[in-house]
């Protein structure tokens, strides 16, 4: 079985992946909903790890550090790493932040590899209408580090904005010049689940698209 499916069965299987009605943090209303965070066990984090490492070679992106913004990019980015060890022999630097900063031992709002003046790879989980990545990129930007790419697990190929027929990954792409890359897509949770839906589902989910998947 590719990765993909591997990963699209378990996000079924864990209820990482959701029809109903969601509002989502773009205020957007949703018929579904991707939930990562739903991935709870070993098994169901190395075949993420292992997806990711899989996307990563295959963008052959040059980088030093893997960053995995707070709280779900933590752990993605950790057992990517790892992954990415075991498969390439290729030892990169991993880091996070906090959201809190902490003003006792160590203090900062930064944890990990050393990033200044570093080729750094940002990986997330589900990007929407951009918000959450161009948060971490401002987080990025003043510790003098250089964007490599990034990496997600979901893209939801959806427009910046509902009037605007340009999608969120096409925007970022173009303004800053690097590789973009996503395991999953809108597109394939549509052609892995038409089947199971029932109608209702699957006209919420037609509707959804005709209103916010960019072409
Ligand atoms: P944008 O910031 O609009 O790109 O939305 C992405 C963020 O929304 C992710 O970091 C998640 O926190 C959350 N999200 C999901 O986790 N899964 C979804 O299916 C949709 C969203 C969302 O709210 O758009």
């Amino acid at each position: 079985m590719s990765y993909k499916s591997d990963l699209l069965h378990r996000a079924i299987e864990n209820k990482v992946l959701k029809f109903g009605t969601f509002t989502l943090k773009s205020g957007r209303q949703s018929p579904y909903f991707f939930n990562s965070g739903n991935f709870t066990h070993g098994a169901d984090l190395s075949a993420l790890g292992n997806s990711y490492a899989e996307t990563i070679i295959s963008m052959n992106v040059d980088f030093d550090v893997l960053f995995g913004p707070a709280y779900k990019g933590i752990s993605l980015a950790a057992v990517t790493a790892a992954k990415l060890y075991e498969k390439t022999g290729k030892s990169c630097g991993f880091a996070y932040n906090r959201k809190e900063a902490k003003s006792h031992g160590e203090g900062g709002n930064l944890v990990g590899a050393e990033m200044e003046g570093k080729r750094v790879l940002l990986l997330d989980d589900v990007i929407t209408a951009g918000t959450a990545i161009r948060e971490a990129i401002s987080f990025l930007e003043p510790k003098h580090v250089q964007l490599a790419g990034i990496v997600l697990l979901l893209d939801r190929q959806e427009r910046v904005e509902a009037a605007v027929n340009e999608s969120t990954i096409g925007k970022l792409k173009k303004e800053y010049s690097v590789p973009i890359s996503s395991i999953l897509t809108l597109d394939d949770i549509v052609e892995f689940t038409r089947s199971e839906l029932s109608t209702t589902e699957s006209d919420a989910m037609d509707a959804y698209r005709t209103q916010y998947q960019a072409k």
